[in-house]
């Protein structure tokens, strides 16, 4: 039977066990057509390459806690850091608003907020290249474009179904998409975006242009085949991406615990010769530096894995009663909330004072509020131009 031991050092990176190469691969392929010896010579040793009781692994990951990093360990200047405060504070206000605009009907179909997961989507955007590195995520988008940089504009205007939307109108809310940003989307059917991000990243390592992927998902996608299938893959052929697992705790209504065998999913790595981290979710620092750190094995052409435990203060989407959880745990949560911690670091060191900050927020209420007006006044896709943006071609014969 295969055992596993505990990790004995959580800040050691890699797994403690011997890379196979790319050239060892080649040569294993070579041998097996090696022709059979007319006389079988026996091995030294019938076993010495098979252990003959326990085959022992000893797992390593490094971990990423709330409070350890600092803006310094990200190289962040202060105006990054209030640069952070503002992009998690549009992200909360925005979706704020959002909600209240699906309330109103001026937003149709599915909205999944973000809202408690505000550090992931910014730690990740500040530690990467923005517009040269890729990203793709599932329907809980809207954070993750906002903290990439796309107008809330472009955004609220989606969400309304207009033209001025960053998919013309015709996305809605879980298909944000900016080419500038190089944000792919905004994908519904659970895990089926993470293949595509290993394309991507196998496009920029095959254009040899030095960029990477970061492909989000949440937990309860960690079980689909396609992300096991893609994993592998990005394992085999070194590819430059980063899984990045967003544990909110829950898929729908299902918590963690009661839909998987393995809880820790940085082990989910193991199986792909990958490197994983653990990180703190509630901290943009925290979350930054993993995603610097990864990032730098992408680029040396090693996929990795990031387990974030995080959590979404909303209900999986607006129909959402809520029940699988209490009041306390909830509260419990907020208590640890992104935003709020960052204002704290940032008031304990004098960046800026409680008034900046306030104003700030007034300045970002403006700007999601301006987004709305921004909504109402876009028009409405021409229904001539249903096809357009969706086919690669337009005398497909089944087109209207
Ligand atoms: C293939 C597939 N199966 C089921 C669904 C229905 N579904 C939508 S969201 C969701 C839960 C996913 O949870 P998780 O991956 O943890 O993401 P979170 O909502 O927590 O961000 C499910 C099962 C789907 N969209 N696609
Ligand atoms: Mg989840």
């Amino acid at each position: 039977m295969l055992r596993t031991q505990a990790p004995t050092n959580p800040n050691f990176l890699q797994m403690a066990r011997t890379p196979k190469s790319a050239g060892a691969r080649k040569a294993s392929a070579k041998e097996s057509v090696e022709p059979v010896a007319a006389e079988p010579v026996a091995p030294a040793s019938d076993h010495e390459e098979f252990p003959q009781h326990t085959l022992k692994l000893e797992l390593s990951f490094n971990v990423y806690p709330a409070g350890r990093y600092g803006h310094e360990d990200c190289g962040l200047t202060v105006d990054d850091v209030l640069g952070m405060y503002r992009n998690m504070l549009l992200q909360r206000r925005f979706e704020e608003r959002a909600a209240q605009m699906y309330g109103k009907q001026k937003i149709a179909g599915f909205l999944h907020l973000y809202i408690g997961q505000e550090a992931v989507s910014t730690g990740s955007a500040y530690a990467i290249r923005v517009g040269h590195d890729s990203v793709i995520t599932a329907y809980r988008d809207h954070g993750i474009g906002l903290a990439l940089g796309m107008s809330a504009n472009e955004c609220m205007a989606e969400m309304f179904g207009k033209v001025g939307g960053c998919s013309k109108g015709k996305g809605g809310s879980m298909h944000f998409f900016s080419a500038a940003k190089r944000m792919f989307g905004g994908h519904g059917i659970v895990g089926a975006h993470i293949p595509v991000a290993v394309g991507i990243g196998f496009a920029h390592k095959y254009k040899g242009d030095g960029g990477l992927c970061l492909g989000f998902y949440g937990d309860g996608a960690a079980g689909q085949g396609s992300i096991h299938e893609a994993m592998n893959l990005a394992g085999l052929y070194d590819v430059p991406v980063i899984f990045v697992l967003e544990n909110n705790q829950y898929a729908m209504g299902t918590a963690v615990h009661r839909a998987f065998a393995e809880t820790e999913f940085t082990r989910h790595a193991v199986g792909y010769d990958m490197p994983a981290s653990l990180v703190h979710g509630m901290d943009v620092f925290a979350m930054c530096k993993a995603v610097q750190d990864h990032a730098k094995l992408a680029r040396e052409g090693k996929a990795s894995l990031l387990e974030v435990r995080t959590y979404r203060y909303r209900g999986h989407s607006m129909s959402d009663p809520q029940k699988y959880r209490t009041k306390e745990e909830l509260d419990k949560k907020k208590d640890e909330d992104p935003i709020l911690r960052l204002k704290a670091y940032i008031l304990e060191r004098n960046m800026a004072s409680v008034e900046h900050l306030d104003a700030m927020d007034e300045d970002v209420k403006d700007e999601v509020m301006a987004s709305v007006d921004f909504s109402e006044a876009s028009p409405a896709p021409a229904l001539d131009d249903i096809y357009d943006d969706i086919y690669a071609e337009s005398n497909y014969p089944y087109l209207a």
